[in-house]
């Protein structure tokens, strides 16, 4: 007997965190550009998120950051670490595989014919510094889940055809294990900011899942969402089994998706969020909707692990406790502190990946325990830089110590194999 649940898979914050303002659209990236990073920090709030996501619960697992510098795209542009322009060179550096909702599109078994979860990379082709993350992370997925009777791993979508991954993808259903409906959210060009997932690559994904046209939905994104900063769609809706829950301005025709996910899915619940309650831009610097709504065991309802963000904002904390305080299916509040991340635009749902498989069927190396936690907790604090400001991109001390830290990650987590 196979047990599906929700596994919720966590980028590494990387050793080469730092505020280059590279994601133009990304409010937040572009507010904190140049300012300093505190990688160390910055990669012990990830893990400490794990933790409290562990304590209640829930299975986590997590991905290895990428090696950082990619020298080997460098090199595809005829260049290096030395000789780059200061913002290939940053490009270069990045360490934003950690946003691991944007790893992949996942379809869970129950919703695909041969019965397979299959994932798609995504080829985050309009962001040049997160254009050359899928290749690093295509062989972390092809080894996390290499059990080819229940796992299909996809190439990603060809450009042009921008694919940001699970960002813009949420999926329906009465119970994880249960076949569920799956909305694609993409976005129209000609605003200020470019629209990141094109419909060509959702509808692309969703073929070579093999998914029943019948049980798919196409979104499109609300343009004065993506003008607002809402550059992926997680950063204004966010579903969980059968609740959608959702800013009352984050998709373009509201009330026609509503009616076709109540007709394709009667029991389904959409929480919509007023914005005389909450502004998109209020919505925006909270990230209340990067939550992760997850499932509580034992039958105690829905939780929304947030940013402390959240909290901090009068008119969303008020909101948020109204709404636990009704009789709605969100039950609890857990505020967590990503403050490193959040400052270049990724709060917790940025930070992860969710997978619906029995977590017997993937590479237990991929899979968090708290001692392995607390292993990881070691390495960060002994090896991951302190503090990186974008000027010190060019220090070869540096770049040596990020490599270092990096592969000591990877030996303790028996991973030394992704070193290639
Ligand atoms: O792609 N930030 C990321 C944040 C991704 C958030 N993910 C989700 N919403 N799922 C991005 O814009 C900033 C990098 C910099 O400016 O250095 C950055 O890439």
């Amino acid at each position: 007997m196979s047990a599906l649940v929700e596994i919720n898979f966590d980028g590494i914050i990387g050793p080469s965190h730092n505020y280059a303002g590279l994601s133009i659209g990304n409010i937040a990236s572009s507010n904190n550009a140049g300012e300093t990073a505190y990688p160390r920090e910055a990669a012990l709030q990830g893990i400490a998120k794990m933790r409290h996501n562990l304590d209640l619960g829930l299975v986590q697992g997590f991905f290895m950051p990428l090696d950082r510098p990619n020298i080997g795209w460098l090199g595809s542009l005829g260049t290096t670490v030395d000789d780059a322009e200061p913002n290939i060179r940053a490009a270069a550096f990045s360490a934003s595989s950690m946003w691991a909702a944007n790893a992949a599109t996942i379809s869970p078994a129950p919703d695909t014919p041969d019965g397979k979860c299959h994932l798609t990379v995504a080829n985050l082709q309009t962001m040049p510094h997160r254009s050359h993350e899928w290749p690093g992370t295509l062989s972390q997925l092809e080894l996390a889940f290499a059990d080819k009777h229940n796992f299909t791993v996809h190439a990603p979508v060809p450009s042009p055809f921008g694919d940001e991954g699970a960002a813009n993808h949420m999926r329906l259903c009465l119970t994880h294990d249960a076949p569920g409906i799956e909305i694609f959210v993409y976005g129209k060009s000609g605003g200020p900011f470019p629209a990141r997932q094109h419909i060509q690559a959702s509808n692309a994904v969703a073929r070579k899942h093999g998914l029943d046209q019948k049980r798919v939905i196409f979104a499109q994104q609300a343009e004065i969402a993506i003008a607002a900063g809402a550059f992926h769609n997680d950063v204004v809706a966010v579903a969980n089994e059968r609740v959608l829950f959702t800013h009352e301005q984050a998709f373009e025709q509201p009330e026609a998706l509503y009616d076709t996910i109540r007709n394709t899915m009667p029991d389904a619940e959409i929480v919509i969020v007023p914005a005389d309650r909450v502004s998109l831009d209020d919505a925006i610097k909270s990230y209340l909707f990067n939550a992760q709504l997850v499932t509580l065991p034992d039958g105690a309802g829905m939780a929304l692990i947030l940013p402390t963000e959240a909290r901090d904002n009068d008119a969303v904390w008020t909101y948020l406790t109204d709404l636990v305080a009704g009789n709605g299916p969100i039950r609890r509040l857990c505020p967590v502190d990503v403050r490193q991340s959040m400052a270049n635009g990724g709060g917790p749902a940025c930070l992860r990946l969710r997978v619906v498989a029995d977590p017997a069927t993937i590479d237990q190396r991929f899979i968090a325990t708290p001692r392995k936690l607390d292993a990881m907790a070691g390495v960060v604090t002994n090896h991951w830089p302190e503090a990186i400001n974008p000027e010190q991109l060019s220090d070869p001390e540096l770049r040596k110590s990020i490599g270092k830290a990096r592969i000591r990650l990877l030996e303790i987590c028996d991973l030394s194999e992704l070193d290639r």
